[in-house]
């Protein structure tokens, strides 16, 4: 339905823009998936094409009204949050596959196309779009760019960031810009592509992509590996590392698996550990797998694992990765208070040890799930709320573990956001992992893209 606004100042301006105010909608969408905050959102924007966009950056800059650009809203680090009668300037309706180019092997899309669809449309074409996580199927391409998401198949094919082939964005300074128009090589300056990969809706507001894409990967094969010992996680992966083409690597604890258990999945262990690491490699033969599989035994034989399975069909590899990526949602009821972080990938052992350690000590009564992108050095904590505590009392002591965490991320030459990004949650801890002088760039940076800052305000810093 459609509503106007008569409050909204120059509303015959954006005439033809979609615009919702009603509660209901001002709540769905003035928010993402972070909990701990509050939407107040003044009024939701649905543009259907960039001009319309540009209309509503122009309308923002006249009337000094900020914006939120939101995509699929499973963001985590509250980027895509309206909490201070700011408009959301939604890309939902920018939903469209514009263009497949077989040769270049590029797919050309509206902002606000599911993760999924264009996952699913290039296999249907014979074509592989490798970016891959939980939120795949609620999560859009232009939040993905926004973000530089991540995900599950980072050590194979990289983030976001290594298939955006061009862009096109309106700046918050009404600007609309078609950048690198998916060129392999383009020598000519500053790659002003990349700037906008990452920046969270702070710079402009991204309304077309065109991803590369790639072919098609063979069947992947599944294995999951229990021990009992932090340190075996690292001397598994080097181990196979050396010898096959690992897709993905992953680790997830005792305590997660117990939610995901609970909330339906199945874990064929007989044999309990204290940790389980997923490698995924693609069924290059019969007889690849047959090494693998040799290697894995050879691990058991030698301690370093306690138990470990196979994937011995499609289902079954999408049956084990459910035990990793339900994790988030299996734990949802807790009211998990999450953090996102990086570590070197060598260190994430010492790491954790050394967090776990602190944790307990200072708050024993905290359950902490950890689990994550362990080959790429990205572990994700997930502090779940005890009965006991209020919500506000539980966030209190979390900010406490947070202090700690980072000052130690900060000895480490850590991320404060791994794959999240920083949005309203991490930006009074930047500083651990960005200096000064880097942070007082972003901001002029910024000034540069959105003179009169209307863009999401207050994400990053
Ligand atoms: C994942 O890897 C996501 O599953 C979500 O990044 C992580 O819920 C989380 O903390
Ligand atoms: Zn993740």
């Amino acid at each position: 339905m459609i509503f106007t606004d008569s409050r909204l100042p120059e509303i015959d301006t954006l005439h033809g823009i979609e615009i919702l105010t009603d509660p209901e909608s001002l709540k769905t969408y003035g928010k993402d998936w972070t909990k701990h905050f509050t939407a107040k959102a003044r009024a939701v924007f649905l543009p259907r094409s960039t001009e319309q966009v540009k209309t509503i950056v122009e309308w923002a800059r006249r009337t000094r009204i900020k914006l939120v650009p939101s995509g699929g809203r499973t963001g985590l680090s509250a980027g895509a949050f309206a909490t201070n009668q700011e408009i959301v300037v939604s890309l939902s309706r920018m939903n469209r596959i514009l263009e497949l180019d077989t040769f270049d092997q590029t797919l050309r899309c509206e902002a606000g196309v599911i993760t999924e669809e264009i996952q699913k449309y290039a296999r249907e074409h014979g074509f592989y779009y490798p970016v891959d996580f939980a939120a795949r199927g609620s999560s859009q391409i232009g939040g993905n760019v926004a973000t530089n998401a991540g995900g599950i198949k980072v050590i194979r094919y990289g983030l976001t960031r290594q298939w955006v082939a061009g862009l096109k964005v309106v700046t918050g300074a009404g600007e609309v810009l078609d950048l690198n128009k998916s060129l392999v090589k383009n020598a000519t300056g500053y790659d002003l592509r990349q700037l906008f990969i990452g920046s969270e809706g702070t710079l402009g507001i991204v309304t077309e992509v065109t991803v590369g894409l790639t072919k098609p990967p063979k069947d992947f094969v599944v294995f999951v590996m229990g021990t009992n010992d932090l340190s075996a996680i690292m001397e598994v992966y080097s181990r196979f590392k050396s010898r096959f083409n690992i897709f993905a690597y992953e680790m997830f604890t005792d305590l997660s698996l117990k939610y995901t258990t609970a909330h339906g999945g199945r874990a064929p262990f007989s044999t309990p550990a204290k940790y389980y690491v997923l490698l995924e490699l693609e069924r290059e033969s019969d007889e690849y797998i047959e090494r693998a599989t040799e290697e894995m035994g050879q691990l058991l034989e030698e301690g370093l694992i306690e138990d470990g399975v196979i994937s011995q069909s499609p289902q079954q590899a999408a049956d084990l990765w459910a035990l990793r990526e339900n994790i988030t949602e299996a734990t949802s009821h807790k009211q998990p208070y999450k953090n996102d972080i990086s570590v070197r990938v060598s260190r994430v052992p010492e790491f954790l040890t050394e967090m776990t350690t602190v944790i307990a000590k200072e708050h024993p009564d905290f359950e902490v799930v950890w689990f994550g992108h362990v080959g790429d050095g990205n572990l994700h904590v997930n502090i779940l709320k005890p009965d006991a505590l209020s919500s506000a009392e539980f966030v209190e002591r979390c900010k406490k573990v947070d202090e700690k965490m980072f000052a130690m991320i900060e000895q480490f030459d850590g991320s404060v956001s791994a794959e999240h990004g920083v949005g309203l949650v991490k930006k009074t801890f930047l500083h651990h992992t960005r200096s000064n002088a880097e942070i007082a760039l972003m901001k002029e940076i910024k000034r540069v893209f959105d003179p009169d800052l209307i863009l999401n305000p207050g994400k990053i810093f």
